[in-house]
């Protein structure tokens, strides 16, 4: 077999001088850290070695839900060295979550926070995972402690580009969350795209502060900076003050809307403090265009958007230089989410699957290296989100809807799977709703996404009583807070007598949301 670990192609990237910082940060009671190249190396060499000393199936996957730290870094870097599959959860997820997520993976290795083990291990004993270790955000753990007792050499597992390297759990456009299947060619294409397109160089210093459990802050920030040997400014959670403070040493920062708009409202947010910076990329949900052209003013600077999923990583980019695929083009459109990235397929289709016509709106469907390969054990709904056409091509339906224009640039004005993204994070009406309709005295409920100035859109609900039953909003947001991971529970509930329905029996969501739209306002 080639090979094609990932892995092997990160550490070829890494600089001669492997004594230089690759990553900086700060431990909690304040103290600086720095890790260097080889310290990158050494540490996940020992948690490589550890895993393969448990003897796991091959493509076993390792499900880890732990605070943000270069050690869950390392973990993850760890994991693509021992050939399995890397399954990174959002640390906000309560037992119920959890437990789908193990049950559906059947993780042979768990790794949770020191705080969590007691109610972790015990779902992960119950669905056969055979290792649970805790990791804590300050060097603490079994892991690490075990991980200690082994050599700081490992060769990568030859892995197929074809090979698994990580499953990221998304609803897609229906149900209950799936498993995206993402392969080492899928993570390394997509990462070698963007290191062109980009114009990443081995200076650049980038600032990460988002979550490192979706493909934002895990793959594509992270593989920017280590296939180009660049540092990073590591902070373990976004704070304004703390990113703005770190600009003078950096070049590149990437983040959610929401995140722009935080630091709009930092007064330290100057020329002066963004001097050394050459790039901000904005992407996971749609940049508004006042935030864009603010930051513009505020800084000097204009924010490069991009379009990606889960499936898929990076779909589209708006250009870093001139784009030689687009007449030279090089202005960045705010509104729009760029050009396809080269080697992406993208076409707009009608509700029929037929491609439409420059300009006209319509289904956005993709293909290319970068396209996962099926959901973890679900080949029918695999199958259903894919289409083939004429040629024998095969498209993945993203379920966002949008147009491209003459020039070629993409914008997505809408989505037709019913999903709410709040504060860059994906919240499906249809699984909360299911949680609400399970209460005593509820009739029904609709979950809506409303504008909101912080987090872009929140969920709102609108709850209908059983004949006779009395409901309170408040009691049934406090009850959700203790089943469900925190950025899902609704902004507000109100309850109403009924829903509106169409002619055919069905909520008009549109309705309710052009109701509560400037609830927030
Ligand atoms: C936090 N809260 C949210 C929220 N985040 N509410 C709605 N939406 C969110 N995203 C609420 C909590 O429930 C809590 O409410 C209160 O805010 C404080 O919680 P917190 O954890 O202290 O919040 P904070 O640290 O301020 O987090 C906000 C944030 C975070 C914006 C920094 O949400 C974040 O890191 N978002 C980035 C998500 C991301 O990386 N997405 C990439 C997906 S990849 P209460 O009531 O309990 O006080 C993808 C593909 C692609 O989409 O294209 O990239
Ligand atoms: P996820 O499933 O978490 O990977 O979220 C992917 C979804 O985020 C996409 O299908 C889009 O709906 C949305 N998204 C990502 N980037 C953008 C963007 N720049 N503008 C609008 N929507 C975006």
């Amino acid at each position: 077999m080639s090979q094609h670990n990932l892995y092997t192609a990160l550490r070829a990237a890494f600089p001669d001088d492997l004594d230089a910082v690759a990553v900086e940060t700060t431990a909690a009671d304040g103290t600086p850290l720095h890790y260097t190249w080889s310290d990158l190396d050494r540490a996940s060499a020992r948690i490589a070695n550890l895993l393969a000393s448990l003897d796991l199936p091959d493509g076993s996957r390792i499900a880890v839900q732990v605070e943000k730290s270069v050690e869950a870094l390392l973990l993850y870097l760890a994991t693509l060295r021992a050939g399995h599959a890397f399954l990174p959860l959002n640390t906000a997820y309560q037992s119920g979550e959890i437990e789908y997520f193990v049950g559906n993976a059947e993780p042979a290795v768990v790794v949770c926070s020191p705080a969590n083990f007691g109610w972790v291990s015990k779902i992960a004993f119950t669905a056969g995972t055979q290792h649970v270790f805790t990791l804590g955000d300050d060097r603490t753990g079994t892991l690490l402690e075990r991980a200690a007792h082994h050599g700081d050499t490992h060769l990568p597992v030859p892995r197929a580009a074809d090979d698994l390297a990580a499953i990221l759990y998304t609803s897609g456009t229906t149900g209950r969350s799936k498993g995206a299947m993402l392969t080492h060619g899928n993570l390394l294409s997509n990462a070698q795209v963007l290191k062109e397109y980009w114009g990443f160089r081995p200076d650049d210093v980038l600032i990460h502060a988002l979550p490192i459990f979706h493909v934002h802050g895990l793959f594509v920030a992270i593989h920017a900076a280590l296939l180009n040997g660049s540092k990073m400014i590591w902070l373990a959670r976004f704070d304004p003050r703390a990113v703005v403070a770190a600009m003078p040493r950096a070049t590149v920062f990437m983040g959610v809307p929401t995140l722009y708009v935080r630091l709009l409202a930092e007064p330290g947010l100057t020329r002066e403090a963004v001097r050394n910076m050459r790039l901000f990329i904005a992407g996971s949900a749609p940049l508004l265009i006042e935030t864009f052209r603010e930051w513009q003013q505020r800084t000097g600077h204009t924010i490069l958007e991009r379009y990606g999923m889960s499936e898929t990583i990076m779909l589209t980019s708006n250009p870093y230089t001139a784009d030689p695929r687009h007449g030279g083009q090089d202005e960045r459109r705010g509104g729009t989410v760029g050009f396809a990235l080269p080697g992406v397929g993208l076409r707009v289709v009608d509700d029929a699957g037929a491609p439409l016509p420059v300009g006209e709106i319509g289904n956005i469907q993709v293909r290319g290296p970068n396209v996962f390969k099926g959901y973890w054990r679900m080949p029918e709904k695999t199958q259903e989100e894919f289409s083939t056409d004429a040629d024998g091509l095969r498209w993945f339906k993203t379920g966002d809807v949008g147009r491209v224009d003459e020039r070629g640039y993409v914008s997505i004005v809408g989505r037709s799977k019913d999903l709410i993204i709040s504060g860059g994070y994906n919240v499906y009406p249809a699984e909360i709703e299911g949680y609400i309709n399970e209460m005593p005295g509820v009739a029904e409920s609709a979950l809506i996404g409303v504008p909101h100035p912080d987090f872009g859109e929140v969920g709102v609900a609108v709850i209908t009583p059983k004949p006779g039953a009395q409901l309170d909003g408040d009691a049934i947001v406090g009850r959700l807070k203790s089943q469900l991971a925190n950025f899902k529970i609704p902004k507000r509930c109100f309850i109403a007598p009924e829903l509106p329905r169409n002619a055919m029996g069905k909520v008009q969501k549109n309705l309710l949301r052009e109701q509560h739209k400037g609830l927030f306002a």
